[in-house]
């Protein structure tokens, strides 16, 4: 009989030991809002700066950086034979381009160039001047062309420490993007002619952080603790006992 209350209470003291430190600390992966940053209809040739926001590491552990980019061109080319007397022909040769640049030890090279166009215009038989200046009608031409594109990156933190680590903080990661157009429009058969390149650029950056927190520990329930103090105490009551059943066993 000792040797089966030794058992039992042995039994009872391991038990207590799986449930006091009581349950396993569990993570649950989440996602940030997204960010957004971007400019729309913005003309050409120059630099514009885009800050987009850090992931805070008081979130928890950094999993994946992701992050869209996006752009658009769009131009048009307007032509118009001014001379009075003459018809005219003319010619242009219609080039625009984007990229993207990020922050030193990004490598966004698969960015330049994002979004680009190269096109080369030619009128035919535009006669003299219609007397209004509009890309249209018998002496004007109006050309348009648009280019678009999109792609994302992912930046897996536990591979990729090191270029994840530029974008925890609670900071702003900064981005530029250059746009450059270098076009050129000539004449054959007159003197007068009007021209006009217009060219607009879009675009935008998301960026989204997965992370990773650990759940609470779990705590033991009243009722579970209450089970194991009446365990506790009917395993002594049980042992009190030993002597009586004991001497009865005698008789
Ligand atoms: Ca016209």
């Amino acid at each position: 009989m000792f040797l089966q209350l030794s058992k039992l209470k042995i039994l009872t003291l391991a038990t207590g030991m799986v449930l006091l430190p009581s349950g396993i600390a569990r993570a649950s992966t989440l996602w940030t809002p997204v960010y957004e940053t971007g400019f729309a209809n913005r003309q050409t040739n120059g630099v514009e700066n885009l800050f987009i926001e850090q992931f805070d590491p008081s979130l928890g552990i950094l999993k994946t950086v992701k992050l869209d980019f996006s752009a658009a061109l769009d131009g048009s080319w307007q032509v118009e034979n001014l001379n009075e007397t003459t018809p005219a022909d003319f010619m242009a040769l219609y080039t625009a381009d984007l990229s993207f640049t990020g922050p030193d030890g990004l490598d966004l090279s698969s960015l330049a160039s994002f979004v680009s166009f190269d096109e080369s215009y030619t009128t035919s038989g535009l006669s003299a001047y219609d007397g209004s200046t509009d890309g249209d009608g018998t002496s004007g031409e109006t050309f348009e062309t648009a280019s678009s594109n999109t792609t994302a990156i992912e930046i897996d933190a536990p591979s990729q420490a090191e270029l994840a680590a530029m974008f925890v903080g609670t900071g702003q990661v900064d981005f530029t993007v250059e746009t450059e157009d270098s076009s050129m429009a000539g004449g054959r058969g007159g003197g007068n002619m009007w021209s006009v390149f217009d060219t607009i650029a879009s675009a935008g950056i998301k960026v989204s952080y997965e992370y990773e927190v650990d759940l609470p520990r779990k705590i033991p329930e009243p009722t579970s603790l209450l089970g194991l103090g009446l365990v506790s105490g009917l395993l002594v009551l049980r042992k009190r006992k030993t002597p009586v059943d004991s001497l009865l066993a005698k008789k």
